[in-house]
């Protein structure tokens, strides 16, 4: 996958200029992962973010591991601009076959995220219940937000920190930076969220990351990912597709010519604007203005 290219050749680059940053990748995921580590130690449960639209890609396969098996909740977010049937499906699967309990929601939308409290403190209930157990001092459960980059992480937090009173000042005894948030008498949040780090290797799924704006931009070629949306669009959603661009005349796989002619995004000769065009189609697809799309479907889990 072309995009993939581009990214071995940012790794490439980068280790040219200088030798001793020749494993900086890895240097950089063991970093991060080592503060995810200190951070989920903090917690009793885990809110692990996805975006709905991917729900494999942006997943991280090492979380319980690196979360130390605590308590999860996978949160689908985005169901606003995923397809609706295939949501229901996904949950209906996470349900059969994830074994941990999952909710949708629409952080920039909805006001209320009181599905996402209560199964968060079901969640960390038998850790205060042991705590009790044992003779301590119940205090409220512990939970923070983890995920991908552009998942919703910052949108949840904030939809949740809203609906909070008062804000609790850093504890003594735990990481200075660490800002606890009372959501309700039950349920504290860490108020920085656990960035899961990205593993550029893990090829198969930076095509469709980039797509959802989760790679920063300049470590691949939008025209080449543009056209690659494009190509998985007109497989999955082809209707939508050529409606949104008016391609009804066209036939076959739209090219982005045939999107920035129809569109009439021309350069100043006249022909096709594709870097403009490449752009506008990325940006139409992650703001739902194409529809409601989900790129990943149950089925390709079960094959
Ligand atoms: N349509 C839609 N957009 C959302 C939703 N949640 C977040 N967004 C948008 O997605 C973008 C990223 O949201 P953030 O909350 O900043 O994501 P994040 O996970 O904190 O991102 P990083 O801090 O970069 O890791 C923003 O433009 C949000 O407005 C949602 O449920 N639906
Ligand atoms: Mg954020």
């Amino acid at each position: 996958m072309s995009v993939l290219v581009k990214l071995q050749d940012l790794k490439k680059k980068q280790e040219n200029k200088s030798m001793a940053n020749i494993h900086w990748y890895p240097g950089h995921i063991a970093k991060a992962e080592k503060k995810l580590r200190e951070q989920s130690n903090l917690v009793d449960v885990i809110l692990e973010v996805v975006d709905a639209r991917i729900p494999i890609s942006s997943r991280y396969d090492n979380l319980n591991k690196i979360t130390n098996q605590k308590p999860r909740l996978l949160v689908l977010n985005k169901a606003d601009i995923a397809d609706p049937l295939l949501t229901s499906q996904w949950m209906d699967y996470i349900k059969e076959n994830v074994g941990i309990p999952s909710i949708t929601t629409s952080a920039n939308v909805s006001k209320d995220l009181s599905a996402l409290i209560k199964e968060a403190v079901i969640l960390g209930k038998p850790k205060i219940d042991s705590l009790i157990t044992k003779g301590m001092r119940p205090r409220a459960i512990r939970a923070m937000v983890v995920g991908m980059p552009n998942v919703g992480k910052s949108s949840i937090i904030n939809k949740l920190i809203r609906k909070g009173k008062a804000k609790v000042g850093p504890k003594a005894g735990v990481t200075r930076a660490a800002q606890w948030v009372r959501i309700n008498p039950k349920l504290e949040l860490l108020d920085t969220p656990g960035i899961i780090p990205m593993r550029l290797e893990d090829q198969a799924r930076a095509g469709k990351l980039a797509m959802v704006n989760s790679i920063s931009e300049n470590a691949y070629d939008q025209i080449e990912v543009s056209q690659e949306l494009v190509e998985l669009l007109y497989e999955k959603y082809p209707e939508k597709l050529k409606k949104h661009y008016k391609l009804q005349d066209i036939a076959d796989l739209p090219t982005l010519e045939d999107i920035a002619l129809s569109r009439k995004w021309l350069c100043s000769g006249g022909e096709a604007d594709t870097t403009r065009c490449a752009s506008a189609v990325l940006s139409d697809f992650r703001n739902g203005r194409i529809g409601k799309i989900t790129l990943e479907s149950v089925a390709q889990v079960q094959d």
